[in-house]
C-alpha cells in the first residue's frame, strides 16, 4: 500500500507529529504560519487527510480543489470551521475532541465566571497602577457566587460539568436552558431544573454560555436578550464568538444594564470589539478555555488518533459525520 499524505495545518506538540509521521508523509507548520484559502488549497494538494483547528476553514471549495481528501481531523471539540454537509456529501469523514476538554473548560468558565464576579481582573489593573492607597468598605464589590443562581444556555459535556461545579462546589441552584431537555436522572444529581430562554436570562445571577455555533445561535444574546437580565448578573462566554452580539453587549456593560462579562470567545477573533476594550467590567481572555498542557495534549493526540484511523482502515474514535457519509 503506498503511504498516504497528511497536512498538519498548524504548529502542534512535536510528538503528535512524529507520530504521524510513523504513518504518513506529514506536511507540518512549524512556523505556525495562519494560511490563507488559497495557500491552504494549495497546501492540500495530494493530500488524503488534514490535521486542523478551529483556524482553518474547510468549505465546499476547499474540497472541491482537493477531490483526494479523505478526513478531516478538527483538534477542537467545536467544528463550526467544517462544513459538514460538503465534507459529507464528498465521502469525507470529519472528527473533532469531545470528552477529553470538558473537565478544563468547565474550570475556566469558573475562573471568568468568578473573575466577572469579584472583579478580579480589574481591581488587579488598579493594584499595578499604583492606585491602591486605603481600604474602604466599597472597594471593588462585586456579587457572590456561592448560593447565586447558574444559568447555563447549552447544557451538553461541557454545561453538564459546569452545572456540577456549580451545585456540588459552591451551592448554586442550577437552571438551564437547552433544546434538549435532561433525562431526569440526570438533572436530579445537577439540582439543574429546565427552563424557557426568557426565564433563563430573568433568573440568572451568573448566565454562561455552551452551547455550539451554528446560524440558529448566531446572536443567541443580543440587545433584547441582555434587557431580560438582571443588572447584578454576569454573562460568561466560553462557546464560540458570534453567538453574542458583541457591541450590543458592550453597550449593556458600559450603561450598568448587567454587572460584568467575562469572554474567551469574540465576533471576529482574534480582533476584539473596540468598546469591549474600552470597559473595565469585563474579562477577556484569548480563547484559552481548553488551554492547559495536558488538555491541548490530549485534543491533539486524538485528532491524530482519529487522522491514523480514518487513513489506515481504523475506526475513528470521534467521528461527526461516520453515518452520513456518501460512499466515495
Ligand atoms: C480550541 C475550542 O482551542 O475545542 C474547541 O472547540 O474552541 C478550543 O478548545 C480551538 O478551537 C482551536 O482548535
Amino acid at each position: 500500500m503506498t503511504r498516504k499524505s497528511v497536512l498538519v495545518a498548524r504548529a502542534v506538540f512535536p510528538d503528535i507529529v512524529a507520530r504521524l509521521r510513523e504513518h504518513f508523509d506529514v506536511d507540518d507548520n512549524p512556523a505556525d504560519v495562519i494560511y490563507t484559502k488559497a495557500q491552504l488549497i494549495e497546501r492540500l494538494r495530494g493530500k488524503q487527510g488534514a490535521f486542523t483547528t478551529g483556524s482553518e476553514r474547510i468549505d465546499a471549495e476547499v474540497l472541491d480543489a482537493n477531490p483526494q481528501l479523505e478526513a478531516v481531523c478538527n483538534m477542537a471539540v467545536g467544528y463550526n470551521n467544517l462544513d459538514i454537509e460538503a465534507c459529507s456529501a464528498r465521502g469525507v469523514l470529519a472528527t473533532n475532541t469531545p470528552e477529553v476538554l470538558t473537565e478544563t473548560t468547565a474550570d475556566f468558565s469558573f475562573a471568568l465566571m468568578m473573575a466577572a464576579a469579584r472583579r478580579i481582573a480589574e481591581s488587579e489593573h488598579f493594584l499595578r497602577r499604583g492606585e491602591w492607597t486605603r481600604w474602604s468598605y466599597d472597594m471593588f464589590t462585586g456579587s457572590d457566587v456561592h448560593g447565586a443562581t447558574l444559568g447555563i444556555l447549552g447544557m451538553g459535556r461541557i454545561g453538564q460539568a459546569i452545572a456540577r461545579r456549580g451545585a456540588l462546589g459552591f451551592g448554586m441552584k442550577v437552571i438551564y436552558h437547552n433544546r434538549s431537555r435532561l433525562a431526569p436522572e440526570q438533572e436530579a444529581p445537577l439540582g439543574a431544573r429546565w427552563v424557557d430562554k426568557p426565564t433563563l436570562l430573568r433568573e440568572a445571577d451568573h448566565l454562561v454560555l455552551v452551547l455550539p455555533y451554528s446560524a440558529e445561535s448566531h446572536h443567541a444574546i443580543g440587545a433584547a436578550e441582555l434587557a431580560l437580565m438582571k443588572s447584578s448578573a454576569t454573562l460568561t462566554n466560553i462557546a464560540r464568538g458570534g453567538i453574542v452580539d458583541d457591541a450590543a453587549l458592550a453597550a449593556a456593560l458600559a450603561e450598568h444594564r448587567i454587572a460584568a462579562a467575562g469572554l474567551d470567545v469574540f465576533e471576529g477573533e482574534p480582533s476584539v470589539h473596540p468598546a469591549l476594550l474600552a470597559l473595565s467590567n469585563v474579562v477577556l481572555t484569548p480563547h484559552i478555555a481548553s488551554a492547559t498542557v495536558a488538555t491541548r495534549h490530549a485534543m491533539a493526540s486524538l485528532a491524530a488518533d482519529n487522522l491514523i484511523a480514518a487513513l489506515t482502515g481504523g475506526v475513528a474514535p470521534t467521528p461527526i459525520n461516520a453515518a452520513r457519509l456518501r460512499p466515495r
